[in-house]
């Protein structure tokens, strides 16, 4: 049972929990470690600027930017701790898109990371945030750590209700135009007490590491919120790759990873050449998790890994599965506290075998700021996540595609992932994505984009060996009529791959 007093401020809760002794690990940093008892203080100095120096007030929101850096976490928890509103932002965002969050979200100050400063200076910033920025990692005039360093080490919390805003975490989904979904404090403790404890069983001795930037609810989750909850430890690193992620789990002795299929599949390829004893659970998110992924991972590591569903909309994961409860092939069940159906394009509910949209209901849903498109996500309760699932006789639910990317060619349904997950085996391609491509015959033919593999070049008889792959491991209907070969597919910061972009090529 979820439940949580109507007045709660959710980082003293993460903060002041009995497992977190001060003397404890809680972030790893490339600068260095900090303690509970280092990271309280530093949240507590952060929120006396906000509230004393930059004289903001309950409700008001705070414009974050930064790489995962402990720094960047303890500004996140001051800003909530404080009793506003933070509204973290994807680092490799340009001033462009910054200028229209800001004004979206209302923004009223900033901290943001000295290595981001141009482009924050190059956005249009309401006046009243622009004076109200402040820079970590420098220590020039306008420095957050300089005013710190002035203000008293401990603050106490401001007395909000459990249903206070205290984010607004910004989507710009794989369309690109930005939404922000507002969340509470009761739903920060919610995602903390749901797939932590049922699927992950996190354990205060976790050492959680991974790439999603704190800005995405995944990452904010997973690197930063379910540690803290547990009283574990979260290694938060900049600029990761795949070898350095490797590197960095086998130096921290990582145990719990949460990183995308994208970055999975790569260190499947290194992973023997690296110590990952300490690794027992190893997180997928952020797109569909295909069937060759997960058993390469496991053939290197010899982990299963814990898919999972979640958006930015629900906060995190809803549904996920681990241990025995691992069907390859599913994405799992709805995690405990949560619950999913599969509805026609009538909103009718279908039965299991049946493709159709994704509905959940559960303690997060949808609140988007100010933004219209909430009556398409949210229909009698149930969010409409976008995605098109099957749901089997035991209540596993299968991802097929993203509702708008079936393709229908010739009268045949066809799920571009599944053509990605068999072209995924063929030695020669590193990454594809698969779209119908209007056709006039057919209505829409498959078309793949592939990234090759190092030694590989692309050539007419290769677009013929992929074909007859494909055509050889699933229903020849779906072979991809069309090959093209690209050096990068276009992602989201989140690593979702952008298939309108490969649409409008
Ligand atoms: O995109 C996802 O699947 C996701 C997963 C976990 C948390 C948040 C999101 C958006």
């Amino acid at each position: 049972e979820l439940q949580y007093p109507p007045r709660l401020n959710c980082v003293t809760e993460l903060l002041s929990s009995a497992a977190t002794d001060g003397g404890r690990t809680a972030l790893c940093g490339a600068q260095g470690d900090w303690t509970y008892a280092q990271l309280r203080e530093r949240v507590d100095r952060i929120a006396h600027v906000l509230r004393g120096p930059l004289q903001l007030e309950a409700g008001n929101r705070v414009l974050l930017r930064g790489a995962n850096t402990p720094m960047m976490a303890a500004c996140i928890l001051a800003v909530m701790k404080a009793g506003l509103i933070a509204v973290p932002t994807m680092p490799l965002l340009r001033a462009r898109e910054l200028g229209k969050i800001a004004d979206k979200a209302q923004i009223n100050a900033v901290l943001c990371a000295d290595s981001l400063r141009a482009e924050l200076e190059a956005a249009t910033l309401p006046e009243a945030a622009r004076a109200r920025t402040l820079f970590f990692g420098t220590d020039g005039e306008d420095a957050l750590e300089a005013l710190m360093a002035t203000q008293p080490p401990a603050f106490e919390a401001v007395d909000t209700a459990a249903d206070d805003v205290c984010l607004i975490s910004f989507t710009s989904g794989t369309t690109g135009i930005p939404k922000g979904t507002m969340h509470f404090h009761r739903d920060v403790m919610v995602i903390c007490d749901c797939f932590p404890r049922s699927i992950l069983q996190s354990r205060p001795g976790d050492i959680f590491i991974g790439t999603p930037p704190l800005a995405f609810t995944f990452g904010l989750g997973g690197l930063l919120l379910f540690p803290l909850r547990v009283g574990g430890t979260a290694v938060l690193l900049e600029k990761l790759t795949p070898e350095t992620l490797l590197k960095a789990i086998e130096t921290y002795r990582a145990t719990v990873c949460f990183t995308a299929p994208t970055f999975y599949r790569q260190m499947a390829v290194l992973a023997p050449q690296f110590d990952l004893a300490s690794l027992q659970k190893s997180v997928s998110a952020g797109e569909a998790l295909p069937l060759a992924t997960r058993e390469s991972w496991r053939q290197a590591t010899g982990l299963r890994m814990i898919d999972g569903i979640g958006a930015t909309e629900l906060l995190h994961i809803f549904i996920s599965a681990s241990g025995e409860q691992i069907r390859p092939g599913a994405t799992g069940k709805p995690v405990p506290g949560y619950q999913a159906c599969i509805l026609d394009f009538d909103g009718n509910p279908v039965g299991p075998g049946v493709i159709g949209r994704l509905a959940v209901k559960g303690p997060t849903g949808c609140r988007y700021l100010a933004d219209d498109r909430q009556r398409d996500y949210v229909l009698n309760g149930w969010n409409l996540t976008g995605d098109a699932y099957e749901m089997d006789a035991d209540g596993y639910f299968y991802y097929r595609s993203r509702t708008d990317d079936m393709i229908i060619s010739a009268g045949y349904n066809i799920a571009g992932p599944e053509v990605e997950d068999v072209l995924l085996r063929h030695p020669a391609v590193a990454e594809c994505g698969v779209i119908g491509r209007p056709d006039e015959e057919r209505g829409q033919i498959v078309e793949a984009h592939v990234v090759l593999r190092a030694g590989f070049a692309a050539s007419p008889e290769l677009v013929v060996q992929l074909q007859d792959f494909v055509k050889e491991q699933i229903a020849p209907y779906k072979y991809p009529r069309a090959v093209k070969f690209l050096k990068a597919l276009p992602r989201t910061e989140t690593g979702k791959l952008q298939r309108f972009k490969l649409r409008d090529e």
